[in-house]
């Protein structure tokens, strides 16, 4: 069992996988992946693995990297001005404020090509590790992540089930990445996956719940928009206990996982 997958842990892989050039795309792309992320997606893949198996391997590591690059790009993407034209991030200019906007659309493009490149560059004779590469590019895809964009930007919110399926696209299939990749490059049976594919989509879900009552501003195509601020609450904390639930059903330490799900509810950023 390894002691300490935190943050600091998340930056030194990804300074080992992640090696870019200085021309300003790498400026770019650099500047997002290290603007104080809270890396939540590769610590759940790496503390699935450690509660798990007790062990991180090469390719667990290459996932988590993998997903940090994927999520970064849809960061810089979606705060461009063609989307939510935002021009603050985690406190600081936006990538296109920073560095323009044909040099963001690029580090973002850079940044999904390099998930790729980090993960291919894995070890494929170990066992299931290119249905784990499958997983999480499919989860990313249009079937995934850019489906929760497209449902988000071109779709309507007019009622929670809407708002929860934008939300099961847009944030939780990142989250059913990290979540299902820790546990098939742990070596999990199918059922046990399949638990864990559904405590993610809780969790996935309930973190988004809770950034829309972070984030009071946003009063369109939010579950505030749908819901009072009580319901909110309550809609978090239920999902959260259907995932304590299934998380007990598992015959692993999964303590990780349980206080990311109390953590998720009391977060303040
Ligand atoms: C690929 C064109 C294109 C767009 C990407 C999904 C998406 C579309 C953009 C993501 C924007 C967004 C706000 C998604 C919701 C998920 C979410 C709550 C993101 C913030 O995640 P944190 O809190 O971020 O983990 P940090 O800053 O900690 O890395």
């Amino acid at each position: 069992m390894k002691n300490n997958i935190d943050v600091t842990y998340v930056d030194e892989l990804i300074d080992k996988f992640v090696v870019l050039g200085d021309d300003k795309v790498c400026q770019a792309m650099r500047y997002s992946l290290e603007s104080g992320g809270k890396r939540v997606r590769p610590l759940l893949l790496l503390n699935v693995c450690n509660g798990i198996c007790g062990n991180i391997s090469e390719n667990a590591q290459r996932l988590a990297v993998a997903l940090e690059c994927v999520h970064t790009y849809s960061l810089i993407h979606d705060d461009l001005p063609c989307m939510d034209n935002d021009v603050l991030r985690r406190g600081k200019p936006t990538c296109h404020v920073a560095y323009g906007e044909t040099a963001a659309v690029l580090a973002g493009d850079g940044l999904l090509s390099y998930a790729m490149q980090i993960a291919l560059g894995g070890n494929f004779a170990e066992t299931n590790y290119s249905l784990a590469c499958k997983f999480l590019f499919d989860r990313c895809g249009v079937g995934g992540m850019i489906l929760g964009q497209t449902l988000d930007i071109f779709g309507q919110t007019n009622n929670v089930l809407q708002a929860n399926d934008v939300a099961l696209h847009k944030t939780a299939d990142l989250f059913r990445a990290a979540i299902v990749c820790g546990g098939i490059t742990s070596g999990v049976t199918d059922s046990q996956l399949q638990t864990l594919d559904e405590i993610a989509q809780k969790l996935g879900v309930a973190f988004q719940v809770v950034d829309d009552l972070l984030d009071v501003d946003k009063c369109e195509k939010s579950f505030l928009s749908v819901l009072s601020k009580n319901d909110c609450v309550a809609y978090a904390e239920q999902l959260t206990a259907e995932a304590l639930q299934l998380i007990q059903c598992l015959p692993y330490d999964l303590t990780y996982l349980q206080n990311f799900a109390q953590f998720n509810l009391k977060r303040t950023k």
